[in-house]
């Protein structure tokens, strides 16, 4: 399907969709931003287009506030997955900016995925979900939404201003405003769903207020950040969710002088790891899977990454010894990638904050001797 134009991926879409039947569509897991507006972006092309309708349905939750905020204004009912009674007959789906098969979406028996628009590279790693009838992936592209878009727009749909501001804003920070890449797609969707959007609901997003709990897990990140060369790292012993790892990734990455971060956190059951690098051609998404392999689910793009790894059962040192293992195999990786800089980086580890870890700002200032495995790992 590769060289279709949007409007011959439409028909084709059109051919495939089930004419009475009511389709899921179904985003990845803890939706972000650029999945919810796709998925939003699909519903209306789905009704108006096709006639077709559709229930957008989810697992994880969202939690990050400005993303709370863009749920409150979402005219659009999202369904909980797990709140919903399984369905007689399978139901299609349509899964968005993820693929079937790579452990980032869930998709339970009574749902049959028909097709999939997504934007991240060929998941690899033998993860390779089933064949589906229609499918629309451009790895090129920076924001699943802008894939939606095209479509939208060759099918002659204009969204509600709602829905441009949120397509707007999954564009804003799936491309982290266009310095994160962002191809001629990206740049034409924008400028044409811009003057579409509630800039005052666009605004109201990005400065939804903040959780007392959001600034405590903020400060506990900074407490344990440390610094090796050019890559900053930081662990949470703990977190109530799971949107606040890549945030706290995003935030290290903007220090200056640190071309590679990452946040690791226990949630629950899980191991989740976020990477991030300001340079191209970084790899991320090949780099997390090299680092986590068989161990769990791990991909993403070139410059942003994530990995979830299942630790059902195991017990505080075994967790200990996994953190430890997963930290030291993505810093090995980094530290190779970062070598090419000028001032290449030594390996030995400082915190990030003054004062933090118990260090004076003076002794913070400096290089540490190169430190054992224990004392490299942050206090809790
Ligand atoms: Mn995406």
């Amino acid at each position: 399907m590769d060289n279709l134009s949007a409007t011959e991926r439409l028909e084709a879409l059109g051919r495939i969709l089930p004419p009475r039947a009511r389709v899921a569509i179904v985003p990845h897991d803890y939706p972000d931003p650029d999945a919810l507006a796709s998925a939003g972006g699909l519903h209306l092309m789905l009704e108006r287009r096709f006639g077709v309708h559709s229930r957008i349905v989810y697992s994880g939750a969202v939690e990050r506030a400005e993303n709370r905020e863009m749920v409150r204004h979402f005219r659009y009912r999202l369904w909980d997955l797990a709140a919903l009674r399984p369905a007689r007959r399978r139901v299609p789906a349509v899964v968005v900016d993820v693929r079937p098969g790579t452990g980032k979406v869930t998709l339970p028996d009574w749902m049959r995925p028909i097709a999939v628009v997504d934007h991240h590279p060929d998941p690899g790693g033998g993860r390779r979900g089933p064949a589906l009838e229609w499918s629309d992936v451009r790895p090129s592209v920076g924001a699943c939404t802008s894939i939606v878009y095209d479509l939208m727009a060759a099918a002659g749909l204009t969204p509600p201003t709602w829905l441009a501001a949120c397509m707007v804003y999954a564009i804003e920070t799936e491309t982290m405003d266009f310095t994160r890449g962002g191809s001629a797609l990206d740049r034409a969707a924008y400028l044409a769903l811009l003057p579409q959007a509630s800039l005052r609901l666009l605004g109201l997003i990005k400065h939804a207020p903040l959780p007392a709990a959001y600034f405590s897990l903020l400060q506990q990140a900074i407490a344990n950040a440390r610094l090796y060369g050019r890559v900053a790292w930081s662990h949470l012993p703990e977190v109530p969710h799971a949107d606040i790892v890549p945030e706290i990734a995003d935030r290290l990455a903007r220090l200056e002088r640190v071309s590679h971060a990452f946040c690791t956190a226990f949630h629950r059951d899980q191991l989740l790891v976020s990477i991030r690098s300001n340079r191209r051609n970084a790899a991320c998404g090949a780099l997390i899977r090299a680092a986590v392999g068989l161990r769990g689910s791990a991909g993403g793009h070139d410059r942003l990454a994530a990995a979830a790894i299942p630790v059902p059962g195991l017990d505080a040192p075994a967790r200990q010894e996994l953190l430890e293992s997963v930290r030291s195999a993505l810093l090995r990786r980094m530290e190779r990638r970062t070598r090419g800089i000028k001032r290449a980086p030594d390996m030995r580890s400082r915190p990030l904050a003054a004062g933090a870890a118990g260090l004076t700002a003076e002794s913070a200032s400096r290089s540490e001797p190169p430190a054992g495995r224990a004392q490299e790992t942050p206090s809790p």
